[in-house]
């Protein structure tokens, strides 16, 4: 098994982090996304949206980070997709939240404080961080809320939790957790 990734994307570190969990072999290829590595016509024969990461296992190919992770699940660890319709549903309300409400503020905070810089696009945006910190600030807000009710964000650990935690942990974002206690007494649960 083989996955495409890039260190510094959080989309990379939801299968990453579900990989090391889960202990599964898997040899991990670096795209220098820099380069441009993501555009050359054998990275665009995997994924035609030229983008990290992609999973490659035998003859199956997939991108979009959580659908890697339902594969890995599907193979390896069932339960994390929740237990029952409910679990299950609650599971993909989270996960279809962090890539639609959640992930678009981090990624845009990491593009306006780390990734422009190293591309050479320019100053920061003030304006567009203190925009995109608001809107992070309501996201993690719900999230304090329902995690000062339980150890888990759907409820039982599931793979809700391994693409948000590598969401809130995003490294490039450099935003600050302080004011969120539940939420990183959280991120330490997951280690
Ligand atoms: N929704 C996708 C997002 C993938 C994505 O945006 N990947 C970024 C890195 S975080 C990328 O490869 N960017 C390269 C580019 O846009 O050229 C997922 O969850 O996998």
């Amino acid at each position: 098994m083989k996955l495409y990734t890039n260190p510094m994307s959080a989309n990379c570190q939801h299968p990453t982090k579900l990989i090391e969990h889960l202990g599964i072999e898997c040899e991990m290829v670096v795209v220098d996304l820099q380069a441009g590595e993501q555009r050359r016509p054998e990275f665009l024969a995997l994924n035609p949206c030229g983008r990290v990461p992609v999973l490659v296992d035998e003859d199956v190919v997939f991108w979009e980070s959580h659908a890697i992770l339902h594969y890995l699940a599907e193979k390896h660890a069932p339960e994390l997709l929740g237990t029952g319709p409910v679990s299950r549903a609650r599971v993909q309300q989270w996960l279809s939240w962090n890539l639609a409400h959640l992930m678009p503020h981090m990624s845009a905070l990491g593009f306006e404080r780390r990734l422009k810089g190293m591309f050479g696009m320019g100053e920061p945006d003030e304006e567009r961080i203190a925009r995109e910190e608001k809107g992070l600030a309501k996201c993690l807000a719900l999230m304090e809320q329902v995690l000062s009710e339980k150890d888990w964000i759907a409820g039982e650990r599931s793979l809700a939790d391994f693409s948000l935690a590598s969401s809130v942990g995003h490294k490039l974002a450099g935003h600050n957790l302080d004011a969120y206690p539940a939420v990183l007494r959280w991120m330490d649960r997951q280690k």
